[in-house]
């Protein structure tokens, strides 16, 4: 993680220890474009105080983007959208019942007025989330610009000609 020094520029929330294994990802991605962040669990059903006072500090702790994933019944990114004003990414973990789908729908489907920038189900989705977290701090961060240019790059050269 980041240097205990630098102050976390993006929030990664989850309703649970078991979504870390998707949310992971989009910390990997955070990690490799040297973007301070923190990690923390907050669930919107569970500990719905925690939600409620990390989402309420959240801007005046110097956070810019909130990236919130949760499976199921998938509220706590949206219920974080509804209490701060700072972009918040939602990712759909993949429920065991069904695969996702039930996550997907609860972030997507939010009323007009409290926007959720919802990605896509499971690793793939916490991956974009961490690369739109990036885009949004690169517009007002050069350094970190050229880092994720990079980073394409370095993605674009890594794509073989050949099948196999
Ligand atoms: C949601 O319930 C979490 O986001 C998680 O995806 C799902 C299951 O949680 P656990 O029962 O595994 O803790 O709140």
């Amino acid at each position: 993680m980041s240097p205990a020094s630098v102050s976390p520029l993006v929030g990664v929330i989850m309703g649970s220890r078991s979504d870390w294994e998707t949310m992971r990802h989009a910390a990997e991605v955070l990690e490799k474009l040297r973007i301070p962040h923190e990690t923390r669990v907050v669930s919107a059903h569970r500990t719905p105080e925690r939600l409620h006072a990390y989402a309420a500090e959240a801007r005046g702790r110097g956070l810019k983007v909130i990236i919130a994933g949760a499976g199921g019944a998938a509220h706590l990114p949206g219920m974080a959208a509804a209490m701060t004003p700072l972009p918040v990414l939602g990712v759909p973990v993949e429920s065991h019942a069904l695969k996702g789908m039930d996550s997907l729908l609860s972030i997507v489907q939010m009323p007009g007025g409290i926007p959720v920038g919802t990605l896509a189900i499971g690793k793939a989705g916490a991956i974009n989330a961490g690369l739109m977290a990036a885009a949004i701090l690169a517009l007002s961060d050069p350094d970190l610009a050229t880092r994720l240019d990079a980073w394409r790059a370095a993605q674009t050269e890594g794509v073989p000609e050949e099948p196999a």
